[in-house]
């Protein structure tokens, strides 16, 4: 039986008090928020309102999918034919027995050839008898900076900070570098495995004219309104590395969460949306392009974004730059095409430029599509307190005090949805 929805969750109308028109700088100003309306995600293209999960499978969702591919991430291919896995590394008494460190080259074609291939690092928690639930996700840094494990492959691929910083070679000094944001430990005890990849093996950061990384390899792709785009390059990466988990006799690969920060929660949230497989998904400050509404035109803007990362999305998302009132969709279509499966949005309180509020009610602009399929979405009448993670539902937000960063108080919270929510 479908539940009826709630009425006042049908269209969020957010007005200003003040000036309608935005400022030429970035604008950090509640008050001068445009005046907007989120188009309904249970509507469809010829008008006609959604009012069961049947026409929401069978007929929407592909149509917002469809949207979002085409005006947005861009279209990725499928699972590669010659695609293997080799594990060269397995070491059972990791992390001082607490853990199985596995680590595997996937190969994407049949050839061995680094261009064309990515490391993968795995730890399992031992003493754990059934297949572990496992959290999976991009680094930034190289996956020999998530932990300092002197067992962890140094990356031989250039690394780069996206923003400026000179390309270099990883060194051995920039083990553990990004420790802080992986407890490997905390996911050891609480009986989750952990697998990461860094996102320069799946696609290089920078406007490359996408001839680097797994681009290289659809040629096809390229020179077209809806490229794939390096956004969509690391989504299709997780989907790559989920096809690996599937394979591993201590996954379980049913229960596997994506988790991803910034441009690497914008990539996991797509992730979520093109593969069903993924039965979680985190979004830590994934800000513009991620979780954040667009239509707010708060913090970074769609213009910013695709003047200072023109691979990030396709082609025709430029056309919404200063334009986003123009944008048939906005980005609690994303939330929503996550349904019913459970998300988390997370926010940090100085990380104004990711737009919180944003996110927040992004998060609750989704809801109305799990209320289809008989679930809350997210339970909050108002935007959360700092500090005060709202997990009752199926959509779990929170903001912390702090800024642009992965904390343990943001793995506490994943921890705790997940062994709530976690199929
Ligand atoms: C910023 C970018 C954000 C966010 C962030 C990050 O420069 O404007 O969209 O993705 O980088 O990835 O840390």
């Amino acid at each position: 039986m479908t539940p009826s929805l709630p009425r006042t969750i049908l269209f969020f109308m957010i007005t200003s008090c003040a000036a309608s028109a935005v400022d030429d700088g970035f604008n950090y100003d509640e008050e001068k928020v445009p005046k907007f309306t989120l188009p309904d995600p249970l509507v469809r293209a010829d008008g006609s309102k959604v009012a069961s999960v049947d026409e929401w499978k069978g007929k929407r969702r592909g149509e917002v999918l469809e949207l979002f591919r085409d005006q947005m991430y861009g279209r990725m291919p499928g699972r590669p034919e010659g695609m293997r896995f080799k594990v060269f590394d397995e070491e059972t008494k990791a992390l001082g027995g607490k853990a199985t460190r596995r680590q595997i080259t996937v190969f994407l074609t049949k050839s061995e050839t680094a261009e064309a291939s990515f490391d993968i690092l795995l730890y399992i928690p031992n003493g754990v008898e059934e297949p572990a639930p496992v959290f999976f996700g991009l680094n930034f840094q190289g996956n020999h900076a998530i932990h300092d494990d002197p067992g962890i492959r140094l990356s031989e691929r250039w690394m780069d900070k996206g923003q400026g910083v000179e390309n270099h070679h990883a060194t051995a000094a920039s083990r553990g570098a990004a420790a802080s944001r992986w407890p490997v430990e905390m996911l050891m005890d609480r009986g989750y495995a952990l697998a990461t990849v860094y996102r320069g093996d799946i696609d290089p950061d920078y406007d490359d004219a996408f001839e680097n990384g797994v681009h290289s390899l659809y040629p096809e792709f390229q020179g077209r309104g809806d490229n794939f785009s390096t956004v969509a390059a690391w989504a299709w990466g997780l989907s790559r590395l989920l096809d690996y988990l599937e394979t591993d006799k201590r996954i379980n690969a049913k229960r596997a969460a994506v988790i991803g920060h910034s441009r690497l929660g914008k990539a996991a949230l797509w992730a979520g949306a093109e593969d069903e497989r993924i039965a979680l998904v985190v979004s830590n400050d994934s800000g513009c392009g991620g979780a954040a509404l667009s239509k707010r035109h708060f913090g970074e803007t769609v213009q910013r974004i695709n003047t200072s990362f023109p691979h990030w999305f396709c082609e025709n998302f430029k056309k919404y730059n200063e334009n986003e009132i123009a944008l048939p969709f906005d980005q609690h279509m994303l939330i929503a095409l996550q349904a019913p499966r459970p998300v988390y949005v997370a926010s940090a309180e100085e990380d104004q430029w990711a737009d919180p509020r944003g996110e927040y009610l992004s998060a609750k602009g989704g809801s109305q599509v799990y209320a289809l399929f008989g679930r809350e979405g997210l339970v909050a009448d108002a935007w959360p307190p700092v500090g005060k993670p709202a997990q009752e539902g199926w959509i779990a937000y929170h903001i912390r005090a702090g800024k642009h960063d992965v904390t343990d108080f943001d793995w506490r919270g994943y921890l705790d949805f997940a062994d709530k929510r976690m199929p």
